[in-house]
């Protein structure tokens, strides 16, 4: 679908626009991105206050990843919840902060769509004001409407994506939603509290002079890994990095202005940090509708199936030039 820059286009106005052009569409889709909009909208409210409002800081516990839980955590994972689970286009979220997926309650089984979701992507950044996001992904569900959902409605190929995003809450806030018509962003005007299209079809370059990596971890890389990190560093290609440890600021800043970015394995974590479902399915399916490329290193990520709702996956995401001469190198490790 074309969809000329006009000032003024909400998000609601383009996704009926958008729907405008599938006849047979119910809408569903786009109260589900409604409900993910209006709770981006709620997290950025709180995000602004959080000095003011005692949500900085920790909880003082651990969630399932073995990682400290902030309190922006919680409040963007009940967040989330409530935005989901009493829509009637959710039946079923997978998010970071919970072990088990959120089943929506009976009388939503009826539900289409089943939505993963990091609630807050960069905590260790909360504290120091530094850019955080929330990231999702939308699988349309394979059981039957109506029956509760299960394991195999999210337990699937990344390819089986049929929406991916984020909110990231920086020096604004943008929401960025990718479908099979393609990427557009949406930036939020705090004074009318609405998301207006300010980001139409976004294609991130094919090279750039950029790269995002934890460089400190270079002596854990695999071979292949060092010998790309090594070619990146040769004067003659001019290379900078750009590295906050927030993977979706990181993320947007290169699917904007080009650049790579890798989180591969290490020593300390052999299958990389980043979780597959909710991290790198929604931006490796962002990535590629932006005519980019995600791979582990070896494989495409959407092709990667995962075994459990938290699995880890290395990750090397952006430009799709760089992506293969990373993967043509580190595909040669054992
Ligand atoms: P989280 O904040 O959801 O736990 O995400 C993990 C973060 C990513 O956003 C970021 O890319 C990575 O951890 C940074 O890790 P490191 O500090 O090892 O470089
Ligand atoms: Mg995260």
């Amino acid at each position: 679908m074309e969809t000329p820059f006009v000032e003024g286009i909400t998000l609601d106005r383009f996704l009926m626009d958008t729907l405008r052009d599938h006849p047979g569409a119910s809408g569903t889709f786009v109260n589900l991105m409604q409900s993910i909009a209006l709770a981006g909208k709620m997290i950025s409210a709180r995000v602004n206050r959080a000095g003011l409002s005692g949500l900085l800081g920790g909880t003082g516990e651990t969630n399932v990843q073995g990682e400290f839980v902030q309190k922006l955590d919680v409040y963007a994972n009940e967040t989330f919840k409530k935005a989901l689970e009493h829509g009637g286009h959710t039946c079923m979220v997978v998010s970071e902060e919970e072990d088990e997926p959120i089943l929506t309650p009976e009388r939503f089984h009826s539900g289409k769509y089943v939505v993963t979701v990091d609630p807050l992507d960069g905590s260790s950044n909360i504290d120091v004001n530094a850019t955080i996001g929330t990231i999702f992904g939308v699988f349309r569900r394979k059981t039957a409407e109506g029956t509760k959902a299960t394991l195999e409605d999210v337990i699937r190929p990344g390819q089986d994506l049929v929406a991916a995003g984020y909110v990231i809450y920086g020096s604004g806030t943008i929401l960025i939603l990718a479908t099979e018509h393609g990427v557009h962003g949406f930036s939020l005007d705090p004074m009318v509290g609405e998301f207006f299209l300010s980001h139409p079809h976004i294609q991130t370059p094919p090279t750039s002079t950029t790269y995002s990596l934890n460089e400190a971890y270079y002596h854990q890389f695999p071979p292949g890994t060092r010998a790309y990190v090594d070619r990146l560093r040769e004067p003659k290609r001019g290379y900078g990095t750009r590295y906050i440890g927030t993977l979706i600021a990181d993320f947007h800043r290169n699917l904007l202005k080009g650049g790579i970015f890798l989180y591969p394995a290490t020593a300390k974590n052999p299958q990389g940090k980043l979780r597959l479902l909710y991290e790198a399915f929604p931006t490796a399916y962002i990535v590629e509708r932006a005519g980019g490329a995600a791979t582990n290193g070896k494989q495409r990520i959407l092709d990667l199936v995962p075994k459990t709702l938290h699995d880890r996956t290395p990750l090397v995401i952006g430009g799709k030039a760089e992506v293969e001469e990373a993967t043509a190198l580190m595909s040669a490790e054992p």
